[in-house]
């Protein structure tokens, strides 16, 4: 299907003079998949259009937020009364109380919690309590894992890094990278080696607990319990990245699935409904540690604002009152289309390794089970990329790189899964017949 595109191409040339590569986010810019990022114009439930009248099933929802699907109702009635009574006060309202207990009675973990306006922020700023908390400099992170673009949390991370080959980040100062120690992830070995390299100087360990940013992998079988007992018998602290996790994978994100207990949690994007909105939080005695009542300082001009209170409070009171039925049919509705989708690659002989966590899934393009950033690199990202603008081109949007998730929403229904992966098994057979080199 040759889509019409020259609405979008007129808005990308002109989206270049104002934005370097012509986007806000990079992304976005379809580098690593090739072909013209359709430009969107409005979407509903699990469907997008662009400006040239094309459609497409949504599976990256915003990288995360639109679990419910796009313009739930609930969620826009929400924002506009909101709205109509300004868009924000930079003073303190009843609302941000009422979205912080809808997530602490979520994710019982966390005592006190600040919001923030984005994940970046939420990172930074729980990597700062930990260092206050213990008066340690050293931070461990994961290869593949990516935690926002704070300069230190830019060493060896995945999402755009990952996308793009970058090692890091140009303009961050080696003495600030110097505190950032990037380990493998599922390796507690490496764990236990860098505790014992640094005694008492490693401030804390940040990890998604289900890694979703070099593509999904899941922690290996007692992987996060390791994490815990050790950071716990060095004095270290533990902080859950649930930015992507949280809400998603449960309503009480993966230390709800997997029963952990850390000290620090931050979250984002579903908490926020679509609306700029994220949060870091844990015990009390960290947290406390915050101005105006301890030392360490943090703030943001927009926290806790209004317009993101009143989509985080619709969004969360849906998903805490239909919890059971939004969680079940997103993991069948997964399911389906995970298997359905590695089921077609095997038929047509395309090696492919199909990672699942709840609703978050990504297909590799490897014979190399993907445990790990090192095997996640295995896979063969120019077939990604074909896979990507064909199934682009059937009216499906998957996320532009090999190394990010794919997500449903509670929009999302078995006719458009069955439909997804009709369009795959149609892909993978002109794939097959062209022979496309995959290294296996
Ligand atoms: P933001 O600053 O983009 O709101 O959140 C940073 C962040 C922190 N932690 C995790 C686990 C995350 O996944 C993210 C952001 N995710 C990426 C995509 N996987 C955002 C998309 C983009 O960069 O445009």
């Amino acid at each position: 299907m040759t889509r019409e595109l020259s609405k979008s191409k007129e808005l990308q040339r002109r989206a270049e003079r104002y934005f370097p590569g012509g986007v806000n986010s990079p992304v976005r810019a379809f580098r690593a998949v090739g072909g013209d990022p359709p430009f969107l114009v409005r979407a509903k439930g699990a469907y997008l259009w662009d400006a040239d009248g094309n459609r497409y099933l949504d599976y990256f929802g915003s990288w995360g937020p639109m679990i419910l699907g796009h313009a739930h109702p609930l969620i826009v009635e929400a924002i506009q009364r909101a709205a109509e009574r300004s868009a924000s006060f930079g003073a303190s309202t009843g609302a941000e109380a009422d979205l912080a207990e809808l997530v602490i009675a979520a994710v019982p973990s966390i005592e006190k919690i600040r919001f923030v306006s984005s994940g970046t922020e939420a990172t930074m700023s729980a990597i700062r309590v930990a260092r206050a908390f213990t008066r340690r400099n050293y931070v461990i992170k994961f290869e593949g894992c990516y935690h926002g673009h704070a300069d230190g949390l830019l060493v060896k991370a995945g999402s755009g890094l990952a996308t793009f080959g970058l090692a890091g980040s140009a303009g961050v100062p080696q003495e600030i990278a110097h505190w950032t120690l990037p380990l493998p992830f599922n390796d507690l070995a490496a764990v236990e080696e860098a505790f014992a390299k640094h005694p008492d100087e490693i401030a804390c360990v940040i990890v998604e607990p289900v890694a979703g940013n070099m593509g999904c992998v899941p922690p290996a079988k007692g992987y996060l319990e390791g994490l815990r007992r050790i950071t716990r018998e060095h004095g270290s602290l533990l902080i859950f990245d649930e930015v992507m996790t949280g809400f998603r994978l449960a309503l009480g994100g993966a230390q709800e699935v997997f029963a952990i207990d850390p000290d620090l949690t931050c979250l984002g994007k579903i908490i926020g409904g679509g609306v700029p909105c994220a949060a870091f939080g844990g015990k009390a005695t960290m947290m406390d540690l915050l101005a105006p009542l301890g030392p360490a300082y943090q703030a943001g001009t927009l926290s806790g604002n209004p317009l993101a209170m009143a989509a985080g409070i619709a969004t969360l009171r849906y998903l805490s009152e239909h919890r059971v039925e939004v969680y079940r049919d997103l993991e069948a509705r997964t399911g389906g289309v995970a298997e359905g989708i590695s089921a077609e690659a095997r038929e047509a002989g395309i090696p492919m390794q199909t990672n699942r966590v709840g609703s978050m899934v990504t297909w590799f393009f490897t014979a190399t089970p993907v445990t790990d950033f090192a095997s996640a690199l295995t896979s063969d990202t120019e077939a990604f990329g074909r896979f990507h603008r064909s199934m682009l081109d059937q009216g499906v949007w998957l996320p532009p790189s090999q190394f990010e998730a794919a997500f449903l929403s509670a929009a999302h229904t078995s006719a458009d899964t069955d439909m997804t992966v009709e369009a795959a098994r149609k892909v993978f057979a002109t794939m097959h017949a062209t022979g496309l080199a995959i290294r296996s």
